[in-house]
């Protein structure tokens, strides 16, 4: 950030990664997605909290958070530092819950809600509230330093961990408080691992220490620190001692690390360098955490569509049973064979299908003269034989598809998410299927009415009726593939043909094939469009979680872009000063 002009690049870029942090939501459950989700929020907080507002303004106040160990002495040091009450200290553990930032009055402007911490709403009465910042005033302190009171890190209340983590995340420096009892304790050592990692900038206060304690426990803390490396962080011994009736320490007890903030406050360089130190470090790890998240988001991306592949699958496999089922003869057997046969008479006609035409269909005029409640019957019978076929495959592609989701950590939680028992076809099912079916037959009718317009007065057509005319345009297409060719076919087959027999009887070879390809078409556009719709609800499960299929490459360009400028800057600076260079 040499120039005003790189600061701005450099802030469009954290402002673009914010964005595409934001856009790359990670709903599934896949392995590792719940740590993933957390370092997402931690990232775009601390971009929110932190980094976009500091590099906005430079010149703000150096802001100390002081967090620590639980009853450590934290809120206890503040006061003293302070020199007055203006946090609560406390015997029960927890005691600080909501954040108290105490600064100069004359750097009151650069706290307000829309700088730093935005989620935290300004108060200045004491409070309990963990979403509000209590905001003090305070004389004592010098211009260019504000403390702020954390709760503690290792708290038994999950609120006050994350408040404290959320804060530490936005501090320019740590003031990191523990104490003679604790200072061995995971908890912390986890925080300030992270924030060696980061390069944040830290200072060490070992409160509450006995006399006699002292040099044992500040020597073992001191070489903690290095192998961790934290060896460059400043270490005070805060040494046990009487607390007044106001619960502070006395001034002795604390001259020290309050000669070093205020050194630090008048030193605007010296100042300038610790925020540079944890700014740049913290713009540094986001940058790398951000690939990390990137290549989260995709994989929720593949699993998503692996999940929509799945279900779609089970459901094409299903359309395609139905339309071949619908076609083959196997629909041409029980109820609607029965139904049919009485409808035309069998035996005798099938027999001498193959010699004498003519006279069959002089047969099947007398045989069905009259007979339109048989007509009837085929269509009902037709009407339950495709309802029963197209919920049995229905019900099939359900417990296909809920299978192959039940396979996956994140299928699973979607299948328990929907509420709905995806692994049966929807409760409407067979209501929409008996629309369906009677919606195609209707479509029979209607092509049988308009080819046959012209043709209404003659005998045959008379003869047969439009039912009767329709039901044999059915029994065609569902023999569609099974070859209607001769008796050889079998009394499917043979049936099928008494039916194409008769309706070219009527309306000749060519309009029948044309008929029964429409037919045809038309029953498996509206069997394709009833499956859609139970389809459709495992669509709109994967559709609910609104995974951005962009997210993880803007997340990723955006970290590219970052890195990029930290890398002309470093060159910059290496340049121009011989050293290491700035971001
Ligand atoms: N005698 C003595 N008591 C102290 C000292 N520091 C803190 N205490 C007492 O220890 C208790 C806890 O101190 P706090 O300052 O509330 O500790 P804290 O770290 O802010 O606690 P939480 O906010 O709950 O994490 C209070 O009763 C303090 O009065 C000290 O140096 N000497
Ligand atoms: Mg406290």
């Amino acid at each position: 950030m040499s120039t005003p002009a790189d600061a701005d690049r450099m802030l469009t870029a954290l402002v673009r990664l914010r964005g595409a942090l934001q856009t790359a939501e990670l709903p599934l459950d896949l392995a590792d997605a719940a740590e993933h989700r957390v370092a997402r929020q931690e990232m775009v907080d601390q971009l929110e909290d932190y980094i976009i507002p500091r590099l906005m303004t430079m010149e703000a106040p150096l802001l100390t958070v002081v967090g620590g160990s639980t009853g450590a002495g934290k809120s206890t040091l503040v006061n003293s530092l302070v020199g007055s009450r203006v946090t609560t200290p406390g015997v029960l553990r927890p005691t600080t819950r909501s954040p108290v930032l105490v600064h100069h009055p004359d750097d009151a402007t650069w706290f307000g809600q829309d700088r730093l911490l935005p989620d935290l709403e300004r108060v200045h009465p004491h409070t309990d509230d963990p979403d509000a910042l209590q905001l003090v005033p305070s004389d004592s302190l010098p211009p260019g330093l504000a403390i702020l009171d954390a709760p503690d890190v290792d708290s038994v209340e999950e609120r006050n961990r994350l408040l404290a983590a959320q804060l530490l995340a936005a501090a320019d420096l740590w003031l990191f408080v523990t104490s003679a009892a604790r200072y061995a304790d995971q908890v912390p050592w986890g925080f300030l691992k992270q924030a060696a990692e980061r390069s944040t900038s830290v200072a060490i206060v070992l409160d509450r220490t006995p006399e006699e304690a002292t040099q044992t426990v500040a020597t073992h803390l001191a070489r903690m620190l290095a192998s961790r490396g934290l060896k460059d962080s400043p270490l005070f011994v805060v040494t046990e001692g009487k607390v007044d009736d106001e619960g502070l320490l006395p001034a002795d007890h604390v001259a020290e690390i309050r000669a070093w903030l205020a050194s630090l406050a008048a030193d605007a360089e010296a100042r300038g360098s610790v925020v540079k130190q944890t700014l740049e470090g913290a713009i540094r790890t986001v940058g790398r955490r951000a690939y990390v998240v990137a290549d989260a988001a995709a994989e929720q991306v593949r699993t998503a569509e692996q999940l929509r592949a799945d279900a779609d699958a089970a459901y094409d496999r299903a359309v395609a049973a139905v339309s071949e089922a619908s076609a083959d003869g196997t629909l041409l057997r029980g109820e609607v064979l029965a139904r049919w046969q009485e409808f035309v008479g069998t035996g005798e006609l099938l027999r001498s299908l193959e010699a004498r035409v003519g006279w069959i269909r002089d047969r099947v005029v007398n045989a069905v003269k009259g007979k339109p409640q048989q007509a009837e019957r085929v269509t009902v019978a037709v009407e339950s034989g495709l309802e029963t076929l197209i919920l049995e495959h229905a019900e099939a592609a359900a417990e296909r598809a809920a299978a192959a989701w039940q396979q996956t950590d994140a299928g699973r939680s979607l299948l328990q998410a929907s509420g709905d028992d995806l692994g049966r076809a929807s409760r409407d099912l067979r209501h929409r299927a008996e629309t369906a079916v009677r919606d195609w037959q209707n479509d029979i009718l209607e092509m049988v009415r308009h080819e046959g317009a012209d043709k209404r007065s003659t005998a045959r057509f008379l003869a047969f009726g439009v039912n009767g005319l329709s039901v044999a345009l059915m029994i065609v297409v569902f023999a569609h593939t099974a070859g209607v060719t001769g008796a050889e076919a079998g009394i499917a087959g043979g049936s099928a043909v008494v039916g194409q027999k008769l309706l070219e009887a009527v309306f000749g070879d060519q309009a029948v094939r044309s008929m029964a390809e429409r037919a045809r078409r038309s029953l498996e556009q509206r069997v394709g469009a009833l499956l859609d719709e139970d389809r459709a609800r495992y669509g709109a499960m994967i559709d609910g979680l609104q995974v951005q299929p962009q997210a993880a490459d803007r997340v990723r360009e955006a970290a590219r872009r970052i890195d990029d400028l930290r890398f002309a800057a470093s060159r910059l600076g290496m340049g121009q000063e011989g050293t290491e260079g700035t971001l």
